[in-house]
Parts: C-alpha cells; structure tokens; sequence
C-alpha cells in the first residue's frame, strides 16, 4: 500500500488509538460496525469518507469540499424553485445588537442560555456586547417594519443563506447537532392569513421532494403540537424522518406560519385597499446541514457513506486496473474515453489515475466515499470493448459493452436512487407501530419504534407522557400529527389519557 504521502496530522480530536491510526494510513475501512457501535461508526464515517474534520472547538466542524458539494446541490435546487415562487435572496448582518434581541424577549427567554456573545475587540471590553445571530427575526424584521408601508410593498419574500450560532450544551454531534451550521432562512409577509398558508405548505413540499427525491429518505408532513411549534408562531409544519438504529425521530425541516406575533411585537403594518391600518401575516421556514446528517445515517452502511445519485457530486469514478504485462498505456486511454463519454453525457465523472495507490486501495477510498457506481477497465475490458460497472448500494458487478453504456448507466444511477429510497422507507415502514394503549405504547418504545397513536391533543397528556417516560434514552414526544390521516373511528380513546382521541400522531425519542 503505497500511502507514505498521505501524512495525516494529529489534529483529529476523535483520534489517538494506534488501530485507528493503521486503518486511516491504509484506508481499509471501518473499525466499528453499522449495527453494532452505531456512535462510534457514525463519527467515524464522517470523518474516514472526508465530508468532515474534527476541530479544536468543540460542536464545530470543518466542513470539507466532498460535504459542501451535497449542500450545493441541495441548494441549487431548492434556490431555483423559491426563484420560482418570486422569493429574493439578501443578506443580513450577522451581529444582533442586545436591544433588538430583547424585543422579543418573551420567546427569546428560552433560547437566552443557547447566545453567544462577542463581548471584546482585542483586549478592550466592547461598551455594548453584541450577539451572534441564532435566527434573524430580531435581525430583520425591523427593517421589514420600515420597507412595507402599503398593500403594494406586500407580499415581502425574502430568503438568506447564512450560517447560524447555538451554543448547545447537550451532546454535539456532527451534522446533526452543531454550535454552528449552515441554513437557508425564508422570511415572508402577507397581506391575508390566506397567503400565508398556501405558502407554509408550498415550502414545506419542497423539503419532502429536498429528503425523498434528492437524499431518498421518506419523510412524513406534518403539524407539531402546540408544545413542540415554535413559541414565537402560530403554527408548525415539519417534515420526519426516522433514524432505524437509534430508534429516534428526526426533524427534517420546519415551515412555520407565525401569524401577526411578530408584526405586533415589530410593529410591522401597512395600509390596506381600503385605506385602514392593517397587520401583515407572516411565515419563516428553514432547512439545515443537519440533512447532510440525516443522509449518512440513513444511507451508510459498514463500508462508509453512501451517496444518493442525485447529490453525489461523483457519480461514476473510473479506475484502470493495470496488470505487469498488459499495456498500460490502452487500459488508461480506454478509461479516458469512458470518463469523457459519460461526462459528455451529462453524468458526473472522475477518473482515479494516481499511481501511487493499487486499485483495490481505490476500490475501498470510493466505496468509503460512497460514490454510487464503479467502473473498473483491464486487459480483458479492453480487448473486449467493455467496462466493469459496480454498484456502491448492492455491490452488484455487470459488463456493460462501449455501445450501450450512456443509456446503462443512466438507468443504473436512476434505480440505485430508487432502491435507496425504497430500502429506507421499508426500513422506517417495518419501525412503525399503531397503538392503542398505554401498555402498548411502553413496549413499542422500548423496541425502538416510531408510534403513531390516537392522542387526545391536549398539552398536559403530553407533559405526562414525556414525564413518565424519562430515563437514559430520553423521554418520548410527538413528532408530528401526519396530515395524511388514517380514519379514527368514533369512539376511539386517547393511548394516554383514555378521553376521547381528536387525531392521530407520531410519537417517539427524538434528536
Ligand atoms: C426558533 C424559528 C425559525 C427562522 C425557524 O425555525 C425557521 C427560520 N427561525 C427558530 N429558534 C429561535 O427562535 C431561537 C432563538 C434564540 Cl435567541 C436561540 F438562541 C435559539 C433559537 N433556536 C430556535
């Protein structure tokens, strides 16, 4: 294994034992398994397939191109379609100044332990401390409040593409739980409420099509309850995911209709047609790197990630397996072919001609990085005027013949996407359970499920459910009430409370 170039410097917080190290030098794979050490396995995978590095402040992480290039493509996406819907981007300062935070002091008091402050310029104490921005409402809806002054300065959409500061305390994880991340933050005002929820659910479409078409995760769309919605709106839309090895609910992403909480607190209002003073309607809505996260876990398997085709920004690496006495010169002009091709086609390629690394040692790094399709060209590919094809999901090997390859690999890529999508949602499908009872819900928890129940909807039945299921895996909440509801029968009781149950909900741990 030639590997003497590829010094690694000690930096890398998780590191330290000697095994790991070896592992690393030869990059043989992985120490801990999916199934077995699903922690350890995930903070491994993150940093073996180079989506991340560990840093020296803890909750940060230093986002590497083979992750932002997930993000992009998720954001290209999603940047077209708001386009579509006449929403603008901009760009807001990232400092909040106290004042403006305190505004609106009563949904902040929760949050106040998670904002950090900038208190000092080199060594003098600044006179007035200023906050790094958790969310921008107190950011920008001031400005929102000058800018809108009649019924034509309305509806005002505007998005951003920012970074964020939470300083968690509970346990970080990469992706998933960080004190800083990346998001898109949508801020739109309306004249009517009407507006204001078609929208809600118009975003909320494009987080499900973001999860199931892009990272081919199923997602469930839904309402939270009114302990779970953000305290500063009127209500929540989300989209879950569920996460098979921990058993735990994931949210994906939120859309809120925030009502006019925001406008009173920022007075934000405007004339209307017939010449009264009115309040705008409001909504936010934002999605995460914490997808990113979501995809590893979903996906990953005990070779390292595995990416969806869709925003896998390899999507067929080509690598020449030269034999001693074959020519050499043929197999890598047969691999530049191929790649060019297939690029030209429109898919995205990489060739792996480095000859300092064997081709199995190429087989595992691509595999570890989880790049949906192989193409592996030797003596005998050449002769023949074919190439090797394996997939990363199934490991399943075919030739494939020069002639045909552009519409094979097309329609390889396409069904790799599916089956990725079709083994996560049977995996999530086989981790729900209907229940009825209290009795039932207890077991269901404790096998990891996600539950779906009737559910009075009251906020005290809640409080009790997650009271008495505290423990070491954390206490039980809803999800989301799924807007695809299964009948209730009349009659039917609260798993809870036994009165009678007003609609379904997802129930379970969650991140
Ligand atoms: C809630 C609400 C909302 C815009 C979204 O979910 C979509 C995009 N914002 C965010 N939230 C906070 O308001 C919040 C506030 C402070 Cl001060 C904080 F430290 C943490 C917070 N976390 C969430």
């Amino acid at each position: 294994m030639a590997s003497k170039d590829k010094k690694t410097p000690n930096t890398n917080a998780k590191s330290g034992g000697k095994k790991k190290e070896v592992k690393k030098e030869t990059g043989l794979g992985l120490s801990n398994k999916k199934d077995e050490n699903f922690g350890e396995w995930y903070s491994e995978v993150v940093v073996s397939s180079e989506l991340i590095e560990y840093y020296d402040i803890s909750g940060c992480y230093i986002l590497r191109p083979w992750s932002i290039s997930i993000w992009e493509a998720m954001h290209d996406f999603f940047d077209a379609e708001i386009k579509k819907m006449k929403i603008k981007n901009c760009y807001f300062p990232l400092f909040v100044s106290p004042g403006v935070l305190q505004r609106e002091k009563d949904h902040i008091e929760g949050f106040a332990p998670e904002v950090a402050w900038v208190t000092k310029s080199g060594s003098s104490d600044l006179e007035i401390p200023i906050a790094i921005r958790p969310t921008s409402e107190t950011v920008m809806y001031p400005y929102y409040s000058k800018w809108i002054r009649g019924h034509r300065d309305l509806p005002l959409k505007l998005n951003q593409w920012c970074n964020v500061v939470r300083w968690e305390f509970s346990h970080p994880t990469p992706f998933i739980r960080s004190r800083e991340f990346l998001w898109q933050e949508g801020h739109t005002a309306f004249a009517t409420k009407e507006e204001a929820d078609t929208e809600v659910l118009e975003i909320l479409e494009l987080y499900r099509r973001i999860y199931e078409e892009y990272l081919a995760i199923p997602v469930i769309k839904g309402k939270k309850s009114e302990l779970e919605k953000f305290a500063g709106g009127l209500y929540t839309t989300s989209v879950e995911a569920f996460i098979p090895n921990t058993g735990r609910g994931i949210q994906g992403a939120t859309s809120h209709c925030l009502g006019q909480n925001f406008a009173k607190m920022f007075e934000m209002n405007f004339e209307n047609e017939k010449g009264e003073r009115a309040m705008v309607w409001q909504n936010s809505w934002a999605y995460s790197t914490r997808t990113i996260g979501v995809m590893v876990m979903v996906h990953g398997d005990d070779k390292g990630l595995v990416l969806p085709p869709m925003v896998a920004s390899v999507q067929v690496i080509v690598i020449p397996v030269p034999y001693k006495d074959a020519d050499t010169k043929a197999i890598f002009d047969a691999c530049s072919t191929t790649a060019n091709m297939l690029s030209k086609a429109g898919f995205r390629v990489e060739e792996d001609f480095r000859d300092n690394y064997s081709p199995g040692w190429k087989y595992s790094h691509w595999e570890m990085k989880g790049v949906p399709l192989r193409i592996e060209i030797g003596p005998k590919d050449v002769a023949n005027n074919q190439v090797r094809v394996v997939r990363r999901d199934n490991s399943a090997k075919i030739d494939i013949p020069m002639s045909t390859l552009v519409e094979q690999v097309k329609d390889i890529l396409a069904s790799i996407q599916q089956s990725l999508f079709d083994a996560a949602k049977q995996k999530r499908d086989e981790h729900i359970k209907v229940v009825h009872t209290w009795d039932e819900f207890v077991e269901a928890l404790n096998q990891k499920k996600m539950i779906l129940a009737p559910w009075c909807d009251e906020e005290d039945v809640e409080k009790d459910v997650k009271a008495r299921t505290k423990g070491e895996m954390g206490a039980a909440k809803t999800l989301c009430s799924p807007f695809d509801q299964p009948e209730l029968p009349p009659g039917t009781l609260c798993f809870a409370s036994g009165k009678p149950a007003k609609k379904w909900t997802y129930w379970g741990r969650s991140y």
